[in-house]
């Protein structure tokens, strides 16, 4: 945690150094006696902090920033929990599978390839912590999910987290300073993520890594996420990876009718894993998808994202809940939750009670999506996309700067589909 003196001089240099740029810093009225600026009435018995609006109501923590509970009502008007996570906020530093439920992986998101990077001729070793240490996943062994953040704003409709990581964490060069504000607007989730090297140059790229299961895992037909549609219309290319999902410097394409292709028109998810190609999609030997999709949005000029329709659409048919992702940024990454394997339990608002078919309470293989909002994966390994200045910062630069909106609607046309 950080002291409050501390956290406003952070507040101070923020808005002093950055007073041109055009993006607006977290509230600076949070400074004072450990105090958080809003008076919403701070966490509930389980550590979550609420928020809400017409529509909707979510859960946050200040573990890796992260959303816990998320709840729609569906097409019979049942409230649904659509995202995973845990009962508390304690409980996740302690589950050891730490599936990166909900937060904001940083400092550098998804896999750094031989856990190494160059800037300006000096190579940079971080820390590993996959595949038998040759890779860093999600910025480390001690990634900013793994981490409680500071509540430094807290409303009935939104909330701000920070998070100060110093030079030399997980062998990154230089402090940054994040801001990640979530609110809520009717049947919309938005939010915004702001980071700032301090001191030296370094990689950033952050995400939200939220997994949905938009049944809350009380379809009585099936524990999967399998029978969504979802539909990427910019995204006709993706990075190619190699067995443990590390780029390998191509882009390919998502040929129409391919197991990839979700942009030439909608698809169910599964509806092509017993094609092939669909073996060894996600990593040696995995079924699915764990893919990093481009976003194509530039040929018809200058655009607003808010504007030019969403990247990507998830609806389910048995509950006919649909969300539209928005964003500016120019890659989207889709995991089928193959991982999964019935080792993590549902939380107390999921799945089925007074269950007399005795549905397990716990999240199946396939039971869930990942989409994560991001730019270009390990593009620091990949100078020939020239991408450096989406994924390099440094002091002076204009901040690190990430927005997304989560619209929510219940589409008939797709419930008629399962209910008829
Ligand atoms: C779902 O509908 C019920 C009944 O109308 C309402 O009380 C509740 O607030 C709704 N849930 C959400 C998340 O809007
Ligand atoms: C906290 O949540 C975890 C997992 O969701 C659960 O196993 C545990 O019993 C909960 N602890 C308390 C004190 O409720
Ligand atoms: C995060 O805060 C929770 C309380 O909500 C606490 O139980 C846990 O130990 C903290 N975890 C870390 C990594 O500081
Ligand atoms: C991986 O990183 C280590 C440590 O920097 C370096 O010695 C090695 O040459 C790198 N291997 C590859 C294949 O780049
Ligand atoms: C990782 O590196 C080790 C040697 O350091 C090697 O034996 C292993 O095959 C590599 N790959 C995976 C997927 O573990
Ligand atoms: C999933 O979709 C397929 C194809 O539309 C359909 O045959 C099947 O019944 C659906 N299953 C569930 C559980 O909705
Ligand atoms: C890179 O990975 C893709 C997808 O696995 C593969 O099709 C391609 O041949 C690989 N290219 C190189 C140069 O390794
Ligand atoms: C993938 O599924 C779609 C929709 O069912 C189908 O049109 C297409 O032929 C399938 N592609 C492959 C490679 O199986
Ligand atoms: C969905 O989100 C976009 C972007 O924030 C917004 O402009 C639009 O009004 C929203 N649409 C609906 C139907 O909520
Ligand atoms: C299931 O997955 C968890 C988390 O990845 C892992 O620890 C466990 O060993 C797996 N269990 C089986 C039976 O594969
Ligand atoms: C509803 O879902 C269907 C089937 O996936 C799709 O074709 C349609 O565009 C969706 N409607 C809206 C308004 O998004
Ligand atoms: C009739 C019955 O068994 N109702 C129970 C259903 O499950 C909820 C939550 O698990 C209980 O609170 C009810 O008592």
């Amino acid at each position: 945690m950080l002291f409050p003196g501390i956290l406003a001089a952070v507040l101070l240099l923020l808005t002093s150094v950055h007073a041109q740029s055009s993006y607006s810093a977290a509230p600076s009225s949070s400074a004072g006696s450990g105090s958080v600026a809003g008076n919403a009435g701070g966490p509930d018995a389980n550590g979550k902090y609420q928020i809400s609006a017409e529509g909707i109501r979510a859960n946050f923590i200040p573990y890796g920033a992260s959303i816990s509970n998320l709840f729609i009502n569906d097409t019979h008007g049942i409230e649904r929990d659509i995202v995973l996570g845990f009962n508390n906020a304690t409980y996740y530093s302690i589950d050891r599978q730490h599936p990166h439920l909900g937060g904001v992986p940083g400092r550098y998101a998804n896999r750094i390839k031989n856990s190494s990077f160059e800037i300006d001729g000096t190579t940079y070793n971080v820390l590993p912590n996959e595949n038998n240490n040759n890779d860093t996943l999600h910025g480390g062994p001690n990634g900013w999910d793994w981490r409680n953040w500071t509540v430094v704003a807290h409303t009935t409709s939104s909330i701000t987290f920070s998070l100060v990581d110093p030079d030399g964490s997980q062998g990154f060069p230089g402090e940054v300073i994040s801001y990640v504000t979530y609110s809520l607007a009717p049947y919309q989730w938005n939010f915004k993520m702001v980071a700032l090297a301090t001191t030296k140059k370094t990689p950033i790229m952050l995400s939200s890594h939220t997994y949905w299961n938009l049944d809350g895992f009380q379809n009585p037909s099936t524990p999967t996420a399998l029978n969504y549609s979802l539909y990427l219309p910019y995204s006709g290319q993706r990075i190619g990876t190699d067995g443990i999902l590390i780029p390998n410097g191509t882009i390919l394409p998502d040929q129409p009718g391919s197991v990839n292709d979700f942009w030439s028109a909608p698809k169910q998810i599964g509806a092509n894993f017993s094609a092939p190609e669909a073996l060894g999609n996600c990593g040696t030997g995995c079924t699915g998808y764990d893919t990093c999709f481009l976003v194509n949005r530039e040929q018809d000029g200058p655009y607003d994202w808010r504007e030019k329709g969403p990247v990507a659409t998830l609806g389910s048919p048995f509950s006919g809940i649909q969300v539209d992702v928005y964003s500016d940024q120019q890659a989207f990454q889709v995991y089928t939750c193959s991982g999964q394997n019935g080792s993590l339990a549902l939380k107390n608002t999921q799945g089925f009670f007074n269950d007399t078919s005795n549905h397990p309470r716990v999240v199946e293989k396939y039971g869930c999506v990942v989409m994560e909002v991001e730019d270009w994966i390990d593009a620091i390994n990949q100078p020939e996309w020239q991408r450096s200045k989406r994924n390099i910062f440094g002091p002076g630069d204009d901040p690190y700067v990430l927005e997304a909106s989560y619209n929510f609607s219940v589409n008939k046309t797709l419930a008629a589909m399962y209910h008829g």
